[in-house]
């Protein structure tokens, strides 16, 4: 019996396609204010006050400087290179409440309050920090504290060089603000310390943040002796990362977290949903965590973070027992649920995951490699996932023979609270689709109906077999 929720068929990776197939639109971002302005940004303009296309500021600075907290910066497609290291904090420093939204041809009209589902491609508003200079500063210092970025794609950014700045954060440094990436790509951005990607804190240490993410790559980001290839966290608060890939980001000389570090969470915990981490690697004979590490410093009762329907394949770290694909360290919490891990590796040796760490790690409905038979946690596997193709992130498709297929747990998934889907609902809805965009929850007939509650049809890992 097939009772997934209806979708639109093969949509492809961004959803926010399938919300302009399906007539839908974007929700945006809440804005406290009655009505933001918009101010416009093409390089091919003869300039103006920015408030339409025809007298659009030419450079993203220019907007910035003139938009007031909770205002929109729509840009058009084009290369953008942003500001070089020469103050403080180099790159597009924000220290606003600020919106923006990429992917724009140059002439898309929409009525307040939600942007409008832009005509060009994500892929196509680029912001080139040329290895020469971070992409974007975000500093808390406004009322508002929120940013968005939506429809970028963030390349080249390099932190080492900053004049004063901190050398954290290559694509994009962000510190007491709280800061929405959505249909993002960060790729090769370079913070010698921590966050090649993406360095995020709460530099007041209270972890009052929120960090989300949705429908966004992560690849090949790096750092060289510190935390985090994609992302380093601190004291940050609770938040969602929702369909995003993390592929090929490292640390390459000594550190922990080959794609994600995380510490010393606030009261909430960061849930992951539908994620892959394929290849990402954290090096030096104390590296922990090839895919993410969890650290606290003191023993707390809150949970760190939740893992639910995530594939980790082909992580590497350099010690066997510091975890290839997940580290969670003695006084972290950490939930894992609907999740396959297999084939992470001990650099250039075997293939095993350690699945039990110090830290109190909740593991459910998943398939963890390295268990002898028979000796997997309740509810988990241990045997081949059967992946279409490991050599791309997502070729980690099931096949149709997998024992992984309906065998997840459709209660351990959490609230569309990014309304990945942008059907409107959040709250009162688990999220509802793949990292394809597909139905979750969805019957495979062949495939017997081995979750919970009375059998439910979800899959284990990021894809659901359609
Ligand atoms: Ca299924
Ligand atoms: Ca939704």
């Amino acid at each position: 019996m097939q009772r997934s929720s209806a979708h639109c068929g093969a949509i492809g990776r961004f959803v926010l396609v399938f919300a302009v197939l399906c007539g839908m639109r974007s929700t945006g971002f809440a804005h406290p204010q009655a009505q933001p302005t918009v101010y416009y940004v093409d390089p091919g303009s003869s300039g103006g006050t920015g408030l339409d296309w025809t007298t659009a500021k030419t450079t993203i600075e220019d907007a910035i400087s003139v938009a007031s907290d909770g205002d929109q910066i729509w840009v058009k497609e084009g290369t953008y290179l942003p500001i070089g290291p020469s103050g403080p904090f180099d790159g597009y420093l924000v220290s606003k409440g600020l919106s923006f939204y990429g992917g724009f041809l140059g002439n898309e009209t929409n009525p307040w309050p939600n942007p409008p589902a832009p005509g060009g491609s994500f892929d196509a508003t680029i912001i080139d920090g040329q290895t020469s200079s971070r992409c974007f500063s975000i500093i808390g210092a406004s009322s508002i504290h929120r940013v968005e970025i939506r429809g970028f794609k963030i390349i080249n950014g390099e932190s080492s060089t900053s004049a004063n700045g901190p050398a954290l954060g290559g694509g994009v440094y962000c510190v007491n603000t709280e800061l929405l990436l959505s249909d993002c790509k960060l790729v090769h951005n370079h913070g010698p310390v921590r966050g090649g990607g993406l360095y995020f804190s709460d530099l007041t240490g209270a972890g009052s943040w929120t960090l989300n993410i949705k429908r966004s790559t992560f690849d090949d980001n790096w750092v060289n002796e510190g935390k985090g290839g994609a992302i380093a966290g601190s004291f940050m608060n609770a938040g969602d990362i929702v369909n995003t890939v993390f592929s090929q980001n490292r640390v390459t000389v000594s550190g922990d977290g080959g794609a994600v570090y995380l510490e010393d969470m606030g009261a909430n915990e960061l849930r992951f949903t539908n994620c892959v981490f394929w290849r990402n690697s954290a090096s030096g004979s104390s590296a922990k965590g090839g895919g993410i590490c969890l650290e606290e410093t003191s023993p707390s009762s809150f949970s760190d973070a939740k893992i639910v329907n995530c594939t980790f394949v082909m992580n590497v770290v350099t010690v066997l027992a510091n975890g290839p694909a997940l580290y969670c360290s003695p006084n972290s919490v950490c939930g894992l649920h609907n999740s396959i891990l297999w084939g992470n590796t001990l650099g250039g040796g075997g293939s095993l995951f350690t699945p039990t760490f110090a830290g109190p790690v909740t593991v459910s409905w998943s398939d963890l490699e390295g268990y002898p038979p028979g000796t997997a946690p309740p509810t988990c596997l241990s045997e081949d996932p059967e992946f279409r193709s490991i050599a791309f992130a997502y070729g980690l498709t099931l096949r149709g023979t997998s024992n992984c297929l309906d065998h997840g747990n459709q209660l351990e998934i959490p609230n569309d609270f990014l309304d990945v889907n942008e059907d409107g609902l959040t709250i009162g809805q688990s999220v509802p689709i793949d990292l394809n965009g597909a139905g979750r929850d969805h019957d495979w007939p062949a495939a017997f109906d081995q979750g919970i509650p009375g059998g439910t049809f979800v899959d284990m890992g990021a894809f659901e077999k359609q």
